[in-house]
């Protein structure tokens, strides 16, 4: 149990590593890096030892598998994305101590090294079993190598090792009707050798630590998620694959035999702590195996079984290592209401942000904590984007910060003034304020990171009232004394709020920390009342936020409809399935000609049905058609058809149609004429 009052001396916290198949984006951001990087900027501020660690997950499948749509090696993949991810990280300030990647060397060895202690410990069952194997494709398929039908939910695109739609973990033989997501093909059974990490062996520890020792102190989704794993009871998991790409199996009997990337993938945070410590000299062991150190893992709602359950099993059995002592997994971002997607590009891209918002990296970390996913699935809109900024952050943050400012340089050239006559409302301030960089920590520490923005914004209202509601600026001419101290209870809380803003908005506090010339402080001194001194001289004022215009928000929007609409377009519906077979006889009774649409009209009182007039070359005659909504009579006149001319009347609105025009309907559900290609004179049969 992560007891409140235990004592640390260190912290390893580690975020969730994305894979190098595509940018991040604001997802990723809301639900791991930006509470991890509040996290450790907190602690650090505390004066805490904090490693952060973050890295690139470049094995595992759907790397492999975009190398081979692009062409491209998949070293070529992960190195091209590895660096994008790498240096938008670094553009919007997610402060890793250590950014690696699991193609490095280092992680190859690490990993090896993990899989061999466990192998020499007799801890993995070895078993030959059926998989699946594509024979034109001379592989065998596992993970997302192979789509079927999940057998929870019935969604027609599982993953060989996960259902998206309901999230349960599959393995390949759980699927109905697989396919091969190479050819296509329908796979057959290979014989093939595996190791596997006996899950069903740690049941009872992970059980007692879990259920019984993290009832009270991890998220409720998080722990639900676990207890019910494990109430399922585990099972053995493979933790190699018969795949070229990912770390090869460190024995000899293992020829084109990788580590499965969720073995891997989790080592890299070690691996990546090996190539930290290489750098900077300090010993990398304790962070990882001393008893006193918290270790705390940042990741999405998808990942939880992975960190939860898998790694501290293989962590236990390596036998060295400490447990995490909290996983505090967010929920799912979703954008404009809609899930995101990469491969639907619906997603509000990091890199692209920073390009088109340069300076306002602080205004997304806003909107993405004030928003974020902590309890339950939550939505990013543009308009709140924008709401946010201009009424939270430049109404009361940036004005209060502004007024303050412009008003000590403009009635004491910027010099602190020393309060005269603190009143009983001076006081309260002052003694309220000092409770804030409390009560923000804890929830911090509790990770409630939107609790503790909204704690930090409350600080800022408080501010923001006191100024108001003092009216300094009508004072002045008659009561020079009140205004020197209504301005130095007002700038106390200014430089709070500097401090106080580092973990949530570092790129603003750096701003104004310079502005007020205002540095090396800590959580602990920012508790104390004045860390302004009287005489101490002010920076010029510069405003912390400016206003996000509606032009700039409707770019935004637009750009996403276009994404929906072109989306929209690439849909290629499902062809329905054949209906039963007919006898030539049976079609050969069907009249079908070409004509021509002589005159249309609106059937009065419908929106759906025109009157048309055709030639069919036999006569002339009136048939009742469903496309109103496709076409405007006007258009239509002289447009060649095919039709079916031995229909029998129907009345339609009173009206009698003899015959049927073919129509066919496009992937957006319009219908369309059918025509000949080439000329023809009304009357000419279609057989
Ligand atoms: N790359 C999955 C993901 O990005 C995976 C996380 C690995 S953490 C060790 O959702
Ligand atoms: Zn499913």
């Amino acid at each position: 149990m992560e007891t409140k009052n235990k004592q640390f001396k260190r912290y390893t916290v580690t975020s969730a590593l994305p894979y190098a198949n595509g940018p991040v984006h604001i997802g990723h951001l809301a639900g791991v890096y930006v509470p991890a990087d509040i996290y450790v900027r907190y602690l650090r501020l505390k004066g805490e030892d904090v490693i952060f660690i973050g890295g690139s997950d470049e094995h595992g499948v759907p790397i492999t598998i975009k190398a081979r749509q692009q062409g491209i090696s998949p070293q070529e993949v992960v190195d091209k994305y590895h660096n994008m991810i790498k240096d938008s990280f670094e553009r919007f300030g997610i402060s890793f101590d250590v950014y690696s990647r699991t193609s490095a060397s280092i992680h190859h060895e690490t990993a090896s090294a993990f899989f061999k202690t466990l192998y020499d410990k007799g801890e993995f069952i070895e078993k030959t079993s059926q998989q699946y194997f594509d024979e034109e494709a001379q592989q065998f398929l596992a993970d997302r190598y192979i789509t079927g039908v999940c057998p929870h939910c019935s969604f027609e695109r599982a993953y060989g090792d996960q259902c998206e739609n309901c999230g349960t973990s599959l393995s390949p033989l759980d699927l109905i009707n697989p396919r091969s997501a190479l050819s296509g093909n329908v796979p057959v059974l290979r014989e093939t050798k595996h190791w596997y990490l006996p899950l069903d062996q740690a049941e009872g520890w992970l059980r007692e630590w879990i259920v019984e020792g993290h009832k009270d102190d991890w998220k409720t989704n998080v722990y639900g998620q676990c207890k019910s794993w494990i109430d399922q009871g585990l099972q053995p998991r493979a933790v190699t694959r018969d795949l070229e790409w990912g770390v090869k199996v460190p024995l000899e009997d293992a020829e084109g035999k990788v580590l499965y990337v969720w073995f891997d993938a989790p080592i890299g945070y070690i691996s990546a702590t090996r190539e930290w410590s290489e750098k900077t000299g300090i010993d990398w062991q304790p962070y990882w195996k001393s008893k006193d150190s918290k270790l705390v893992h940042f990741i999405g709602k998808d990942n939880i079984v992975f960190h939860c359950i898998i790694f501290p099993a293989m962590l236990k059995s390596e036998g060295s290592f400490i447990l995490p002592e909290n996983v505090p997994a967010n929920e799912f971002l979703n954008l404009e209401s809609d899930k995101i997607s990469t491969s639907r590009n619906w997603a509000v891209w990091l890199h692209e942000y920073l390009d088109e918002f340069p300076g306002k990296e602080d205004v997304l970390r806003y909107v993405l904590t004030a928003n974020a996913p902590e309890t339950k699935d939550n939505d990013f809109t543009w308009r709140d984007f924008q709401a946010r900024n201009n009424n939270e952050l430049l109404a009361v943050f940036g004005n209060f910060v502004n007024r303050t400012l412009v008003l000590t340089q403009k009635y004491f050239d910027g010099i602190v003034p020393g309060p005269a006559n603190l009143t009983e409302k001076d006081n309260e301030v002052l003694a309220l304020m000092d409770a804030f960089p409390a009560s923000i920590g804890a929830s911090i520490e509790a990770y409630r990171f939107r609790e503790a923005l909204g704690e930090f914004m409350n600080l800022a209202r408080l501010g923001n009232k006191y100024l108001t509601e003092n009216e300094p600026w009508k004072l002045f001419k008659t009561d020079p004394e009140r205004v020197k101290t209504i301005l130095a209870v007002s700038l106390q809380v200014v430089a709070k709020l500097s401090l106080l803003a580092e973990p949530f908005l570092p790129f603003t506090a750096k701003k104004l920390s310079e502005m007020i010339g205002l540095g090396g402080l800590n959580w602990q001194t920012a508790g104390k009342t004045m860390l302004l001194s009287e005489g101490h001289q002010l920076g010029q004022p510069a405003f912390l936020f400016e206003k996000i215009e509606d032009e700039v928000i409707e770019l935004q929007v637009q750009k996403l409809m276009e994404t929906k609409k072109a989306n929209q377009q690439a849909v290629t519906p499902q062809a329905k399935p054949q209906k039963e077979l007919i006898a030539y006889e049976d079609f050969a009774r069907m009249d079908i000609r070409t004509g021509v649409i002589l005159a249309a009209e609106i059937v009065p009182k419908t929106k759906k049905l025109l009157k048309l007039t055709i030639d069919t070359g036999i006569d002339k005659r009136t048939v009742v058609s469903g496309i109103a909504e496709y076409y405007s009579p006007e258009a239509i006149i002289g447009q060649k058809v095919c039709m079916l001319v031995n229909l029998a009347p129907r009345a339609l609105r009173g009206i009698e149609s003899n015959g049927m025009i073919l129509m066919a309907e496009n992937s957006e559900g319009k219908l369309c004429f059918v025509q000949p290609t080439e000329n023809f004179h009304p009357g000419s049969e279609v057989k």
